[in-house]
């Protein structure tokens, strides 16, 4: 495949917990702080089985890990994950831990750090781990050294090595790759429950037996610059389905034709994977953004909420307009009745009042997907 330059990309940490550890609070709170050092974290989750955590590490192959213990034995629980890292050809991370109770002990502190584990204790600022992370990074960056045959066939973790590639602008595809695959982009407003439907979509779709990439966007802001791909979180319970890669990526700023590009790459290379379906959710869409993202889909759903959908907004046109699909979400809090009124009267197109809390709609949703996937096999 032919390769050409793309923008840096920030480090990325995973954060984890071990599967039987409850207080999440502290990694909130450090999550907030590493965004104000350009620094993205994804958090999957409380109780997530060592499987899980594995694979999510495989997937959003992350600079570091930072592991959290409360409780328990934090030399058997932290040397059983460094067995599975290593296991998993994922020795080259960057592996940090904090937290309380026995990991204070000078003699489990001296353990881990055999280990390579960096421990912070309580008294340890923030800014201290974002500077040793961001030190870390730097030196990692120079001594990597990323070979890898990028061809059909490819497994998850050369999808996953590949997509850094690509973000840190080592690797581009620049040629397109031939598959059927349906790339199926999820727009809308910001909270609109994109992530939810996808969630409630893949507990159906992802039974279908076919291979599934979902890339989802989370923003970088424009004062804090590193990202909290926390989208992962809704849909991370499919995290367990061998069938399904799931990858956070963090964006600034505007769907830019570039940015499409990077996208489409992406989709180039889960095609590569074998996926049949590639699902991409947006960061939230506002009328501007739009258009620019349509460019990446085959098929353009659009979320939208029944109580912002009447006539007046559809006389507008504008995102609607560009949508294969309309999702009028959340009709359990809100009557989808008026909404159906005027999107019948001014589009010809399908739309599907859903729920992703209760699940109501999301059978028609996926036989709809069905149908565009029926034509492909
Ligand atoms: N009542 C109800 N709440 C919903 C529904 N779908 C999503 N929500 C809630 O709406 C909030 C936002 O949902 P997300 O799925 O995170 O929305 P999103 O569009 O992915 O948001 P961003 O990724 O931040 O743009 C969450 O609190 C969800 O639980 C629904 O159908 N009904
Ligand atoms: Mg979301």
């Amino acid at each position: 495949m032919g390769i050409k330059e793309v923008e840096m990309k920030s480090p990325k940490i995973l954060l984890i917990k071990p599967p039987l550890d409850g207080h999440d609070r502290p990694i909130h709170d450090l999550i907030v702080f590493l965004r104000k050092r350009n620094i993205d974290s994804i958090w999957p989750g409380l109780q997530q089985s060592w499987t899980q955590i594995i694979k999510t590490a495989i997937e959003e192959d992350p600079d570091a890990i930072g592991v959290s213990v409360h409780t328990g034995d934090p030399v058997v629980l932290l040397g059983h994950l460094k067995k599975l890292l290593e296991s998993s050809g994922l020795e080259n991370k960057i592996l940090i831990a904090g937290g309380s109770g026995e990991i204070t002990f000078p003699d489990v502190r001296e353990k881990l750090s055999a280990m390579g584990f960096k421990v912070f204790l309580s008294a340890t600022t923030h800014d201290e781990i974002a500077k040793y992370i961001l030190r870390e990074c730097r030196e990692k960056e120079k001594n990597q050294q990323n070979e890898f045959a990028v061809g059909h066939g490819i497994p998850r973790e050369i999808l996953a090595a590949a997509i850094t590639s690509q973000e840190r602008g080592s690797l581009i595809l620049s040629t397109p790759v031939e598959s059927n695959a349906i790339t199926v982009v999820l727009g809308g407003p910001t909270g609109a429950g994109k992530s939810s439907l996808l969630n409630a979509v893949l507990e159906r779709v992802g039974k279908r037996g076919i291979k599934i990439a979902v890339f989802l966007c989370d923003p970088r802001g424009p004062k804090l610059k590193g990202a909290f791909l926390g989208d992962r979180l809704v849909v991370q319970d499919h995290t367990s389905n061998e069938n399904i890669f799931i990858r956070s990526v963090s964006q600034f700023g505007n769907y830019s034709k570039k940015r499409v590009t990077f996208l489409k790459n992406l989709a180039g290379l889960a095609k590569l994977w074998g996926a049949k379906l590639i699902f991409f959710e947006t960061i939230g869409l506002g009328q501007e953004t739009s258009s620019a993202i349509k460019n990446l889909a085959d098929l353009f759903l659009w979320v939208a909420l029944p109580n912002e959908t009447d006539d007046l907004r559809l006389m507008k046109g504008g995102a609607h307009e560009l949508a294969d699909a309309i999702l009028l979400n959340k009709i359990d809090k809100e009557p989808a009745f008026r909404a159906e009124l005027a999107l019948k009267e001014r589009f010809q197109k399908p739309y599907f009042p859903v729920s992703a809390i209760t699940g109501e709609g999301i059978d028609a949703l996926c036989e709809f997907l069905d149908e565009k996937l029926s034509k492909i096999k």
